[in-house]
């Protein structure tokens, strides 16, 4: 009797893989159909590339940091950095313009303007942002944009890298006041070490972007420099470059090593603190890449970086009460569905924030696409202007505060 059981149990397990089987063989034949009938043709793709940047009028050439003639046998080797292009509309016209970042001393970087006829002009001597690498001054390594003191005007974080002291440049946009950028970098801003990733936003919810810095190339022995043997090794040798023999070996020395993250946060007017100790940032580790994002849907940013061959770091935000936020998702419609490229401007008295979505960020990194305001202790967030990719308007008001709202692009 068990044995019947047992053997009819067995049999209908038989029957139905079988009937699996033979439904899952329909179903990749089916969706292979109605795959083969939407997709394109094999063989050529539908696209191409053509580089028009002579034409457009860029003629932007990076040129590599100059190094002590000492390390010449391996400045190849250790400074091939600092090429970075960004962009932001800084003028607020509706043409995204670009700018690069050059790693020469007494070379410029270039600040394009679009000029939505198909070619660009460079207008960073104007706008003060070519002669930012000056000897003692360290040189560009990237830029972050981002609107730092909620004006609507997107500025710029120019982060760089230095034999010693690296003088990293904060510009605010004044283009419709003054025509140009000014620079707010001092102290905690313009001493923030060998920065590589960087992002600006609000890590407290107080309605004023913030800055996290993270820094740091090699950290091996605390006590040997290898700046200082590299120099010291290869003074003594004729050897070129080629013959990696006469590299110094590195071994386990540092080279700008342990260079603790820079935790900024904007108190307007009064300027920057680095509070990084205080709240709880004591980390060493070579930072590279860095990340804000909600990761547990709490309205609150949290913070992960990613560091060279040492663990990685989700750094859980824990925010005081009081203070309100909103956070936007966009669908796009007839823009990408990502909406990447929206700008999302938000009003609240005579306050205006802007941010936009987009497709990366900083060194080696990309956000959360989610859009995260903080709104301080008035929790209001009067009017919200999104911009779609498409040229689409959008206008919302009083929005419910201390939630994410997820917006899909209207028709029209
Ligand atoms: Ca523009
Ligand atoms: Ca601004
Ligand atoms: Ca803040």
């Amino acid at each position: 009797m068990v044995h019947a059981v047992i053997s009819r149990s067995l049999s209908q397990r038989r029957l139905a893989v079988g009937v699996l089987f033979v439904a899952a063989i329909a179903l990749v034949v089916i969706l292979n159909r109605r795959s083969s009938g939407a997709a394109d043709a094999p063989g050529e793709p539908r696209f191409h590339f053509t580089n028009i940047a002579h034409e457009a009028g860029i003629d932007f050439v990076h040129h590599g940091p100059t190094l002590d003639p000492r390390l010449d046998n391996i400045a190849p080797l250790i400074s091939s950095l600092g090429a970075s292009v960004t962009v932001s509309d800084v003028n607020n016209d509706g043409w995204p313009d670009l700018f690069f970042t050059n790693s020469r001393f007494g070379f410029p970087n270039a600040l394009y303007l679009n000029r939505g006829d198909g070619t660009f002009v460079d207008t960073a001597r104007a706008a003060g942002l070519a002669d930012v690498n000056r000897p003692g001054e360290g040189v560009s390594m990237g830029a972050v944009w981002g609107d730092f003191d909620n004006d609507g005007l997107e500025d710029v974080l120019i982060y760089k890298w230095g034999y010693l002291f690296h003088g990293n440049n904060l510009r605010l946009n004044f283009l419709p006041e003054l025509g140009r950028f000014q620079q707010a970098a001092e102290g905690v801003i313009a001493d923030a070490g060998w920065a590589w990733g960087a992002q600006l936003g609000d890590l407290d919810n107080g309605g004023r972007n913030d800055l996290f810095i993270v820094n740091g190339y090699v950290s091996g022995d605390r006590d040997r420099s290898y700046w200082y043997a590299a120099s010291k090794i290869a003074g003594a040798y004729s050897g070129v470059f080629e013959d990696a023999r006469a590299w110094p070996a590195i071994g386990t020395a540092s080279l700008s090593g342990y260079e603790r993250s820079r935790v900024l946060v904007n108190r307007g007017l009064a300027g920057w603190s680095d509070v990084a100790s205080q709240v709880g940032v004591t980390d060493e580790y070579d930072g590279r890449a860095i990340v804000l994002v909600d990761l547990f849907n709490r309205g609150v940013l949290d913070v992960v970086i990613a560091n060279q061959k040492q663990p990685a770091l989700v750094y859980k935000n824990s925010v005081a009460p009081g203070n309100h936020w909103i956070a936007f998702k966009l669908v796009g419609t007839r823009s990408n569905h990502s909406a990447i490229g929206a700008e999302v401007t938000l009003e609240t008295g005579a306050t205006r924030q802007l941010q936009t979505v987009d497709g990366g960020m900083g060194f080696a990194s990309q956000n959360d696409r989610r859009l995260h305001f903080g709104l301080g202790r008035s929790g209001r967030a009067d009017r919200v202007v999104i911009r779609w990719p498409s040229g689409t308007v959008q206008t919302l008001e009083h929005l419910a505060v201390d939630r994410l709202h997820v917006i899909t692009e209207p028709d029209r």
